[in-house]
């Protein structure tokens, strides 16, 4: 933060960083995993960052933390028992148990100021965390899915970028993991190594590696300001190699959609797979 400006420096994003205007810095403090700070912006809410990258900002949130979760819940026709990799703040199990279908959410987050910070600081996120239906584990998502074989209908990864503690999340054995980890017919979403304008040659990796476990594998993103270039990107897998997850298999009424989503409708579920020419013709 410098002259109550916080700007988004990373070697992640050469060149460019997104800037907010500080109000008030609400806590700041070195985890054993990462540094921790919240601030209070003038025009984007509460704001989560961790090691200098913006989380999550309470005013655009819910596009991210929508399309990650219910790309792959409405591609999945019985979700029963859910699990979220990272996610600390609780705004995907938030969105998870708006399926009256879930029985269990399971999060595992390794870092556990990331929870108690968000309850204390982004109390609208953090209600996915002590729903009746939740259950919170602090630990590396790596090390505990290694420990879960043919258990969860749905598997929601969000991870933070793959600098840091998130770097083998986002590496082939992950992928077996968590093919290894669904029940048939299950699903996975995960954060899509940011975007399309940044990261196309590591998406590109990311879904040769994901093709080479599931036999169903898209990419699909959304846009949001606060993430870098105002998108970011989901690998949507299944292990049904009939499925298309580019069709919502289930959904809600548009009257029920529009009481529980502000960004994700059936609709934009199938747009979210449409990529421009350069993204497609890399993708191939
Ligand atoms: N919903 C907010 C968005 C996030 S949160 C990312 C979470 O992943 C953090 O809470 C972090 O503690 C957790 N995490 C990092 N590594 C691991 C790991 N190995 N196991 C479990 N959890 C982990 C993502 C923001 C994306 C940013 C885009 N620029």
């Amino acid at each position: 933060i410098k002259d109550g400006w916080f700007r988004e420096i990373s070697n992640m994003w050469p060149g460019q960083a997104m800037t907010l205007k500080v109000e008030k810095v609400l806590h700041h403090e070195k985890s054993k995993y990462q540094d921790v700070l919240v601030f209070k912006s003038t025009d984007y809410g509460h704001v989560l960052v961790l090691d200098n990258v913006i989380q999550c900002t309470e005013r655009d949130e819910f596009s991210y933390q929508e399309m990650i979760t219910h790309l792959a819940m409405n591609s999945h026709p019985n979700p029963k028992k859910v699990l979220v990799i990272g996610g600390g703040d609780g705004g995907v199990l938030r969105e998870v148990v708006k399926h009256d279908c879930v029985e269990e959410a399971i999060l595992c987050d390794i870092d556990e100021a990331v929870p108690r910070v968000s309850k204390q600081f982004l109390p609208e996120m953090a209600s996915g965390l002590t729903h009746s239906k939740s259950t919170v584990h602090i630990g590396d998502g790596f090390k505990f899915l290694n420990d879960y074989k043919n258990s969860f209908d749905v598997i929601i990864t969000d991870s933070s970028d793959p600098e840091g503690p998130a770097e083998s999340l986002f590496q082939k054995p992950y992928f077996q993991l968590l093919h290894d980890a669904l029940r048939e017919g299950g699903v996975i979403t995960t954060q899509g190594s940011e975007n399309q304008w940044l990261h196309l040659a590591l998406i590109t990796q990311l879904k040769k590696d994901c093709k080479e476990i599931f036999p169903v594998v898209e990419y699909a993103y959304t846009t949001i300001p606060t993430y870098p270039s105002g998108q970011i990107g989901f690998m949507v897998c299944c292990k049904d190699a009939s499925r298309d997850v580019k069709v919502p298999v289930r959904s809600w009424t548009p009257a029920e959609e529009e009481a529980k989503c502000r960004y994700y409708n059936a609709e934009i579920h199938k747009a979210s797979f449409v990529l421009p020419n350069f993204a497609k013709k890399a993708l191939q």
